[in-house]
């Protein structure tokens, strides 16, 4: 038995190019999740604290044999390892991989809410995440495409030159 999980990536200090590219990698080699999709990358203005660079983000599908604590362990564990360092909530970040989705299932955990409590109404996430999985209907939220369409006012840009490998 394996759950379709979905990994939000989002970068902007260094090279957040690089950095997004490489971590798409680190997910494709984890062990206890076959890798299925990556999105495209996005260039994407800041939302919440506004003065700081651009992000680039991205998202993954896997399809996880180990609970969803262990496989956010396992996502600490890559922002570890491309340097993150922890400060204050919304700063500038070397790596963050939110998981967004563990199969249909609900939590409200401080430590980890499903599905992400703020996914619905980001186009950050929702972009690629809509371009891997458009019939993609999140629990107790709705279709990707119809939240995506609400969020059309938010600065996005689909790169189109990259290496996600
Ligand atoms: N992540 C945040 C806060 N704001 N804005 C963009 N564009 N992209 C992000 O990944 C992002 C953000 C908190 O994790
Ligand atoms: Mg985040
Ligand atoms: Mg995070």
């Amino acid at each position: 038995m394996s759950s379709r999980c979905f990994v939000a990536l989002g970068a902007n200090l260094g090279d957040p190019v690089a950095t997004v590219s490489a971590a798409i990698r680190a997910l494709r080699d984890l062990p206890d999740a076959e890798f299925v999709a990556a999105s495209s990358l996005y260039r994407t203005a800041p939302v919440g604290l506004k003065h700081q660079p651009d992000f680039i983000n991205a998202v993954v599908e896997l399809n996880a044999v180990v609970p969803a604590p262990t496989l956010l362990d396992m996502l600490f564990a890559i922002e570890a390892r491309f340097g993150r360092r922890r400060s204050i909530r919304n700063a500038p970040r070397t790596l963050d991989l939110d998981l967004l989705l563990y199969g249909e299932e609900a939590r409200a955990d401080p430590a980890l809410s499903l599905p992400h409590p703020r996914l619905h109404e980001r186009a950050f996430v929702l972009a690629p995440l809509a371009e891997i999985a458009p019939r993609l209907h999140i629990p107790g939220r709705g279709p990707v495409s119809a939240l995506l369409a609400a969020c059309a006012g938010q600065q996005i840009e689909k790169l189109v030159a990259q290496t996600t490998g």
